[in-house]
């Protein structure tokens, strides 16, 4: 844990133990993989507590040997913004238990409900502070593929809700890092499942323009008083709905230009 996420977040209503207590059923849900009742005690939480709750997870994650690997954003479409009532989207913390390498297994073991989407990461060249821009910092990008698993019964949700759980973050999953090329912006994005496509989108979907992930990211984690880091990965956002995950498929996502990156999703659980 950095001095840095060792800040964030604690200065809400609610107090540290009632978010400590609420850190402990969502970490408690993850790490048995039994879904959970959506958390009464966040109804109209402050957004601030509800990163707080995040932290409060990801630190038992930490003490449990795990380092932090990068951030995710989510909730980057319009579709899944409208649906949850948002303007903004959110983000979560990603974990190197998290990581699944490229053409790997996904275990199923633990999950709850686990489904993918394709999506694009960056990779962070250098420290980060608002205002620093993306051409400076972000020094390549690949194809991903983003595990998501709610901890809620039914993949129901309150924004509070779904920012405490770590905004659903299980796994991702990145291809070969490339360069930035001058256009990412309108990449045809494919989800495939076993050679079959069932998602089609673009990375327009992300944001408008997934270099606005970055400013996004950078901009939100400094007001939980955190820092993109040099070596981390940002996942940018999904550029199609999230597909549920079956046992003994592959899944692979294409992006235009950058490529793709595949894995296996085990055979059994
Ligand atoms: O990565 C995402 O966009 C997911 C954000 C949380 C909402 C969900 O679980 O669908
Ligand atoms: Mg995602």
């Amino acid at each position: 844990m950095t001095d840095d996420d060792r800040n964030t977040g604690m200065t809400t209503t609610s107090g540290g133990a009632e978010i400590d207590r609420l850190a402990t059923i969502l970490d408690d849900a993850a790490t048995n993989g039994a879904a959970i009742e959506q958390l009464s005690e966040l109804d109209g939480a402050p957004i601030a507590d509800a990163y707080a709750v995040q932290q409060a997870v990801v630190q038992r994650r930490l003490g449990r040997g795990e380092r932090l690997t990068g951030l995710k954003m989510g909730l980057t479409s319009a579709a899944k913004m409208t649906q949850m009532g948002v303007d903004a989207p959110i983000w979560g913390r990603l974990t190197d238990a998290m990581s699944i390498t490229g053409d790997g297994t996904v275990p199923l073991t633990g999950r709850i409900h686990p489904r993918m989407e394709p999506e694009v990461a960056f990779r962070i060249g250098r420290d980060a502070v608002p205002g620093d821009a993306f051409a400076d910092v972000v020094d390549a990008v690949a194809p991903a593929l983003e595990l998501i698993d709610s901890r809620y019964a039914g993949f129901r949700f309150t924004l509070p809700d779904v920012i405490a759980d770590n905004t659903s973050a299980a796994g991702y999953a990145i291809g070969r890092w490339r360069p930035v090329p001058a256009g990412i912006t309108g990449l045809g994005v494919t989800l495939e499942v076993d050679g079959a496509p069932v998602q089609t989108g673009t990375t327009a979907a992300i944001l408008g323009d997934p270099r606005r992930a970055f400013d996004e990211a950078v901009r939100l984690a400094a007001d939980s008083g955190l820092r993109l880091r040099a070596g981390w990965v940002l996942l940018a956002g999904a550029a199609t709905a999230a597909e549920p995950v079956h046992a003994g498929t592959r899944v692979r996502a294409v992006v235009d230009t950058l490529g793709a990156v595949s894995v296996a999703v085990e055979a059994h659980s």
